[in-house]
């Protein structure tokens, strides 16, 4: 395969190992959680960070979760792939040689190499290692609605109404962070939301399925004896430490006041959690959970009062990430978790929540479970779902949702979409007409959008509208049993269940840099508008 690492490159103290190694071709995949504009790498000294991190979309940056995993293709056509099992902030450098450049701050140089000889074989081997894709319910894969700030139930009612005016196909709806009270977790909003639990019973009745989000921080200083959440968790002593390993870290971020952190991986935390959103279905009678913000993010560099000056907290070597920090909009390296500390851990924070988020919700539903992270590491497919994060809603981020969906597929996170219309800004007709189109053919298919911009669910801008998102959903419908049987077949063998072109196609290299089409399985290709003013597609496949 190709793999040389001299040894005159390599790096191995505490706070920096650096491996070099050669890679038999140019056709290099993989590498998260980044917003990459192309599928196939550029090797032109390019460095890609990975460290979990609350940012939006943005080239290059290191986003939500961390998968230091890639594929290549040899120019033989046989492929391989490589994983460095390693949590700490990290980051690689593509070089035209080509070779490739790790860099971590800690940790061991823990890599794992898969064979193939096949793309597909190379997800398989790696999903038979880091664990297998769950297999989602089937109500999951139909059409989902979402949005922060529908900010009262009469606005979401209106909604819900006029999906079932246009008869959109719908089978799941979301409650972001405004259903709750002072966006306190294990809450709701008894004003703006009165009678949320009998809506929930109501649209169980009609056949849809209700997620619900919560965030990771629990808000510390409601007035005693009103905020159980809180006080049995500090009972119970579950929150992420200081430095001393006694005083839980305290940092800022949705709920009033300040707020604590909660550390999953400590088993007495997995008993709270449990029992708390046990008890809550008894309040909102949830189908899945959606856990957000568990990079985990907090408002703030560092919690209060700030990061001493140690090494820990300030190494020697600073990877490639976002503000070259590794407190920023977090806790200190320094904090305490169960597992180690928080320099070693802060990337496996929102993995550690999930599988636990994952037990809760079979026990309190009884049903095979849904849960969505935004924070995935290594491993996460096993327990959940995941959707690209904050995007924009720009023709840019239209297209460059295919790459994330097709590499979420080779980190074993099959069940994978993108904010279909855009989160941030503002969505325009035609925009958000192709991405209902596109977003049709997402694993995980929906519409999603952030706070205070216009409402874009596919029955909010008239019959034409409508009708067309209405004709592209029931071509999803129609194909779901296809859908369903490629889930389980990545459930039970691994495997990807979208596919790029080079995937299936190999031994072309004329398909190594196909990003604009994608296929479902090995039969069923996707080839989306993804320019404006456009009704012919561009660059899919050349036919000569
Ligand atoms: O700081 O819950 O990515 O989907 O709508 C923003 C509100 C917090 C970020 C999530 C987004 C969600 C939003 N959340």
């Amino acid at each position: 395969m190709g793999w040389d690492s001299p040894l005159i490159d390599l790096f191995f103290s505490n706070q920096f190992l650096q491996i070099t190694t050669t890679v038999p071709s140019t056709s290099v995949y993989g590498f998260g959680e980044h917003e990459h504009p192309t599928f196939k790498h550029n090797m032109n000294f390019v460095t890609y960070g990975m460290y979990a991190r609350d940012q939006a979309p943005t080239s290059f940056a290191n986003l939500y979760g961390v998968h230091p995993f890639y594929m290549c293709v040899e120019p033989d056509a046989n492929a391989h792939g490589v994983l460095l099992l390693n949590s700490n902030a990290q980051d690689v450098t593509l070089s035209p040689n080509p070779s490739l450049t790790f860099r971590t701050i800690g940790g061991i140089l823990d890599f794992y190499l898969f064979m193939g000889p096949t793309p597909e074989n190379v997800v398989q081997q790696y999903t038979e290692a880091i664990g297998r894709p769950h297999m989602p319910a089937y109500w999951a894969l139909g059409f989902q609605l979402s949005r922060w700030g529908y900010n009262s139930l009469d606005v979401l009612k209106e909604t819900v109404d006029r999906m079932k005016r246009y008869d959109i196909p719908y089978d799941v709806q979301h409650y972001d962070i405004d259903y709750m009270e002072r966006r306190l977790d294990f809450t709701y909003d008894k004003v703006n939301f009165a009678g949320l639990p009998e809506f929930i019973k109501e649209m169980k009745k009609n056949g849809k399925h209700n997620v619900l989000i919560l965030d990771p921080f629990i808000a510390k200083d409601e007035e005693p004896g009103t905020y159980r959440p809180y006080e049995l968790g500090q009972e119970m002593g579950v929150w992420v430490n200081n430095s001393d390993g006694v005083t839980p870290a305290v940092g800022q971020a949705w709920p009033p006041g300040d707020c604590v952190f909660p550390d999953y991986s400590n088993p007495r935390t997995v008993e709270w959690w449990t029992q708390l959103c046990l008890e809550f279905k008894d309040v909102l009678d949830y189908d899945g959970i959606w856990i957000d913000m568990n990079e985990p993010s907090n408002f703030m560099r560092g919690q209060i009062p700030g990061c001493a000056d140690t090494e820990i907290n300030n190494p020697p070597y600073i990877p490639s990430i976002s503000d070259r920090s590794l407190a920023e909009k977090t806790l200190c390296p320094d904090s305490k978790t169960y597992l180690g500390d928080h320099y070693n851990t802060h990337s496996l924070f929102g993995w550690s929540q999930t599988e636990p988020t994952f037990n809760v919700v079979k026990q309190a539903t009884g049903k095979r479970p849904f849960v969505l992270s935004r924070s995935t590491f290594v491993g996460s497919g096993k327990h959940t779902a995941h959707w690209l994060g904050d995007n924009f809603s720009l023709w840019k981020d239209l297209r460059r949702s295919v790459i994330g969906i097709m590499e979420f597929n080779l980190f074993g996170i099959p069940y994978i979409g993108a904010d279909i219309c855009g989160f941030n800004y503002n969505t325009t007709y035609e925009l958000c007409l192709r991405w209902m189109q596109l977003g049709s053919f997402y694993p995980f298919s929906r519409n999603h959008n952030s706070e205070g911009n216009m409402e874009q669910d596919p029955a909010v801008f008239g019959d034409e509208f409508a009708k067309i998102s209405r004709a592209t959903l029931r071509i999803r419908y129609s194909l779901l049993p296809y859908l369903y049987t490629l889930f389980y077949e990545s459930h039970v063998h691994g495997g990807t269940v979208v596919r790029s072109l080079m995937h299936e196609f190999t031994s072309d290299p004329e398909t190594h840099g196909i990003d604009t089409a994608f296929l479902w399985g090995s039969a069923f290709m996707i080839a989306p508008v993804l320019d404006e003013a456009s009704t012919v597609i561009k660059n899919a496949i050349t036919l000569e």
